[in-house]
């Protein structure tokens, strides 16, 4: 096989229906981005990416719940994840979106191939159908009792309390997560990936091949598949939003999310280089997908079938899939708002990046499920950063300051030969970690570097020697320096900030080498202690959240400056006229007098009002929303509702009143 010539990583594409949480980070997100930097400081012709999955259900659920649409939802995310990604030190070569045409286009083509190539089974099956929404229920518009571990609130694509992928018709007791009615069956025809045919075809036979290089529960996992025997999967489904299935016939239909997402990664590479088929046709490139264990299903069956199938493309060579990260002993819950949110962490943690990947690697749920714990974040900052790290390296710094006014010293290298020995031993031991996925192990390595370094400190006593030897002392702070740098450049993909704070303190560009008569910076400090009230408030934070879990499920939305608020025009207004929207459940039409002109604006609140309650009511209106027609309807405009607790809606009116016209400020 020889050596590979490039490396194509791909980290797994959280969806754009909310924020970034440690479980993200820890999941594939760190793990990815250490090994992408780790390549590439070897030299090595590499590209990483990722981007965010902006179809399927998880989209559309929180459209329906924040009351906006999929597009609003995908593109407020998008740059929030974006964001905070970038500023974590997240170094992607491209964070793109399943939302853009280059992404349509393939995963499009993709379909077509497989069409072409005779792939797909055709089959009218019964499918779970909301009547009163009028919608199929795919995947999580189904709710229901799992019928492997009872819990009520399973999915209809998987349950999350026991990790096991389901059907919708698995579900006991099955509800819409529309409307909670109970569904009816109802006819519709889908494209499938026959995975039965292509089981014996040939994922048993990748999988085995697989059976030594990767981790052993991501190969159990795909065992446990394999055992129970693959079933044909539909491609498609009756959804509004998504990828349209570019087939007559399949009107109204779109490509399943989980057939375009991980197409997300061919589309993302040819979004950056006219020279994207070299990364995913040559055999000479070497693959690997980061992604959690609920995506090991995705990554290690499906997508090698479809791109098996469709046949110009390469295969994953590795999926190093983590195991799931609990937070204070309890599952992060994004509904639950139990989560340590990354956007919030860089905001109330200014300048402590670094110090959460090394917590979030030290702890890296790399073959089984781990914790963390503030507590657990501080000991580690507090008792290895500072204590350790940052004490040596601010050691060496000060002392080089006190002794010879930051200049550092000739030495001889080989009088020092078993101390870069032991620290060339721990970069190759951590190399060969990296290498094969273990991050936690390779940084554990790297740090024993600092380890030492304090060690010689403490056994050579610079401090004690400088008055009868300066010439020697002067050479030991010379060694120290060279293994201060050798550490700052062999952390890098683990902690970029603090290699790169290294080589600043000593006044020496990337790439540099240390001379003698370099002068040092004067030091700062490269950790501070986490004090208690730092972690006091976080805790805080997660117990009121755990309180006002039932009143208040939703999280606030990023926060905007004024000028955002600025933009809105509000009015006060009066419902003059209200009917019913033709086969539309949810809608009715409204006749809007704003004084100053009469509005037509068709409003999602049918289930909680008739047309003879909504008429005359006072409302506030936002009276410059781009028009937008709901069937057939051009809407102009949207009234302002409260949710109560029990999810009713209620209009929202100055008290006192207000002439129509009258704007909101
Ligand atoms: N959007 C699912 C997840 O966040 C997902 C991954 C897609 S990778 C192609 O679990
Ligand atoms: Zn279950």
């Amino acid at each position: 096989m020889g050596s590979p010539q490039r490396h194509l990583i791909t980290c797994a594409l959280p969806y754009a229906n909310g924020p970034i949480h440690i479980g993200h980070l820890a999941g594939c997100l760190l793990p990815s981005d250490i090994y992408a930097r780790y390549l590439r400081m070897k030299g090595k012709d590499i590209l990483f990416v990722s981007g965010t999955d902006e179809h399927g259900v998880p989209i559309t659920l929180k459209a329906r719940k924040e009351h906006t649409t999929p597009q609003h939802v995908v593109d407020q995310y998008y740059d929030l994840i974006k964001n905070a990604l970038t500023e974590f030190g997240i170094q992607f070569d491209n964070f793109s979106r399943t939302s853009r045409p280059v992404h349509h286009e393939m995963a499009r083509d993709f379909f077509l191939k497989l069409l072409e190539k005779g792939v797909f089974t055709v089959d009218t099956t019964e499918q779970y159908f909301d009547k009163e929404a009028n919608q199929f229920l795919a995947d999580r518009y189904i709710t229901g009792t799992c019928p492997n571990c009872g819990n009520e609130n399973a999915y209809g694509d998987q349950c999350e309390k026991c990790g096991t992928s389901l059907s919708p018709r698995e579900l006991i007791n099955p509800r819409s997560a529309l409307t909670g009615n109970a569904p009816v069956l109802k006819e519709t025809k889908n494209w499938f990936l026959p995975l039965d045919r292509i089981q014996e075809s040939f994922l048993n036979e990748f999988i085995d091949s697989h059976k030594a290089d990767w981790k052993s529960h991501v190969y159990g996992q795909c065992m446990s598949w394999l055992n129970d025997g693959l079933r044909p999967r539909a491609m498609t489904r009756d959804l509004d939003w998504g990828i349209p299935v570019p087939v007559e016939g399949a009107e109204g239909k779109v490509m399943y999310v989980w057939f375009d997402a991980p197409i997300g990664y061919i589309s993302a590479t040819k979004e950056i280089t006219p020279d994207w088929e070299k990364w995913w046709k040559d055999e000479r490139t070497e693959l690997t997908h980061f992604i959690g264990k609920d995506n090991i299903v995705f990554h290690c069956l499906i997508f090698p079938a479809m791109l098996h199938e469709h046949g110009d493309f390469i295969l994953p060579k590795n999926v190093p899939a983590n195991e799931f990260l609990n937070l204070e002993g309890d599952k992060i819950s994004t509904s639950r708002d139990h989560a340590v949110w990354l956007h919030e962490y860089l905001r109330e943690m200014p300048g402590r990046e670094d110090e959460l990947r090394y917590v979030l690697t030290s702890i890296s749920p790399e073959t089984k499920d781990a914790d963390f714990s503030w507590k657990d974040y501080q000991a580690r900052v507090n008792n290895e950063l500072v204590a350790i790290l940052g004490n040596w390296v601010n050691r060496v710094v000060v002392l080089t300051q006190k002794y010879f006014d930051g200049a550092i010293q000739e030495y001889d290298p080989g009088k020092y030969e078993e101390v870069f020995a032991e620290a060339n031993e721990y970069v190759r031991s951590a190399d060969e970690s990296a290498e094969n996925f273990r991050f936690k192990e390779a940084q554990a390595q790297l740090l024993n570097i600092a380890r030492l370094g304090n060690r010689f400190l403490q056994e050579t006593e610079p401090w004690k020697l400088i008055k009868e030897n300066p010439e020697e002392t002067g050479t030991i702070l010379r060694a120290s320096a060279e293994l201060m740098l050798m550490f700052a450049d062999q952390i890098m993909p683990f902690l970029p900030r603090t290699g790169e704070r290294i080589r600043e303190m000593m006044n020496l560009s990337k790439g540099d080498k240390i001379n003698a008569g370099q002068i040092m910076n004067t030091g700062e400090l490269l950790f501070t202690k986490v004090e208690d009230d730092i972690i006091e408030v976080q805790l805080n934070k997660l117990k009121k959240e755990e309180k006002m879990e039932d009143k208040n499920e939703q999280t606030i939305k990023p926060e905007i400056v004024y000028d955002d608020f600025a933009k809105l025009d509000l009015r006060v207004g009066t419902i003059t006229e209200a009917e019913k929207v033709e086969k539309a459940d949810r809608l009715l039409k409204l006749t809007v007098d704003l004084g100053f002109e009469v509005r037509t604006i068709v409003s999602g609140i049918a289930e909680h009002f008739t047309p003879e309650e909504a008429k005359g009511q006072h409302v506030v209106v936002v009276a410059n929303l781009a028009p937008r027609k709901l069937r057939g309807i051009e809407s102009n405009g949207m009234i302002l509702m409260a949710e109560d607790s029990s999810g009713k809606l209620k209009f929202v009116a100055p008290t006192g009143g207000a002439d129509n016209g009258s704007p909101v400020t």
